[in-house]
């Protein structure tokens, strides 16, 4: 079972850019850019990485950031994500970056994107890896804000395949970006937003995304199992529910592994996926091994996260099928 899940094509719909950096490339970009970090080595700064919550860790996560300052930073960092999803057969990755948590620190959208963008070419040239970058609005900062960074974004429209929320949802609902989402749609994005596993009023969260939003797929959602109005509304709609068992056990306590199986069962779209691997210690191989241990799934189980995942995509319809 190790083997053919470790042997089998991949694709991953939920995966932070920046929660992919590692600590050996953090001190490298550190040394690089004249930063100082309060740790003497990769070893050290990774036992910090201890976690119960989400605000716990948004807080590493976010200093982590700051190594980040120039164009061939998130090059490096874009590549070395793309090199490791490839080593374990990832053919195609959609992935998230946040530029919010990068222009508030005075570091440009153009300097993000263009770095990013230029390692997603090689990455597709050279090991012929394929991915599409997803632009995520920060929800514990402004509406005002996120409509602003949607507006910079317009001239790289062709670059970015959709927009996502994520951050802190405590007190953050959907609801409260229910503009800036229109007018995303307007502009021919697609739509997906995060809704945390176990979060206060989470269940309200996955209504409004589907209901007031009308987003395509959702992140995290594994709550929908709470409420059977919500099964129905996934199921008949066919949404994508991107889960991330590693991070969920960081973060809950849980990997919602079970949970998972049982979107199986019911025929909803659950996928796999690493969220902040360099985090939570865990990439593709690992959220699929420790899943399928976990809720001791079938190797037709696994395969069909994975179909699940290619179906999910926001690839047309004709690349779907070159993967299926
Ligand atoms: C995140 Cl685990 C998690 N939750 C919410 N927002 C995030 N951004 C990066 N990782
Ligand atoms: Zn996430």
């Amino acid at each position: 079972m190790d083997a053919f899940i470790a042997g089998m094509p991949k694709c991953e719909l939920h995966v932070h850019l920046e929660g992919t950096l590692e600590p050996e490339l953090k001190f490298a970009l550190a040394a690089r850019n004249g930063i100082a970090l309060p740790f003497a080595t990769a070893g050290e700064l990774r036992a910090t990485y201890d976690f119960h919550d989400l605000p716990s860790f948004l807080a590493i996560y976010y200093d982590g950031m700051r190594v980040l300052r120039k164009e061939p930073d998130f090059y490096d960092l874009t590549w070395a994500y793309l090199a490791k999803a490839h080593s374990q057969n990832v053919r195609y990755s959609e992935m998230f970056f946040d530029p919010q948590a990068h222009t508030a620190r005075g570091v440009s959208f153009d300097t993000v994107i263009r770095g990013i963008r230029r390692a997603q070419m090689d990455a597709e040239n050279r090991l012929g890896i394929r991915s599409q970058l997803i632009m995520c609005f920060l929800r514990d900062w402004s509406a005002e804000f996120a409509m602003a960074t949607l507006l910079e974004s317009l001239p790289y429209k062709e670059w970015i395949i959709g927009v996502g929320l994520d951050s802190d949802e405590k007190n953050n609902p959907p609801l409260k970006f229910r503009e800036v989402f229109q007018r995303a749609r307007e502009e021919g994005y697609l739509l997906t937003m995060h809704c945390d596993v176990d979060q206060d009023d989470t269940t309200a969260h996955i209504r409004q995304c589907i209901e007031d939003i009308g987003v395509s797929r959702l992140d995290h959602g594994v709550n929908t199992l709470d409420d059977p109005t919500l099964i129905a509304m996934v199921a008949e709609r066919k949404l994508g529910l991107t889960i991330c068992p590693v991070s969920n056990a960081y973060v809950t306590g849980d990997s919602k592994a079970r949970q998972i199986k049982r979107f199986l069962d019911l025929g909803i779209r659950a996928t796999v996926n690493s969220d902040d691997p360099a985090y939570f210690g865990g990439y593709m191989t690992e959220n699929l091994l420790c899943t399928q241990r976990e809720a001791d799934l079938t190797r037709d189980e696994v395969t069909q996260l994975m179909r699940n995942a290619f179906e999910s995509t926001w690839l047309p319809r004709a690349a779907k099928d070159r993967f299926l």
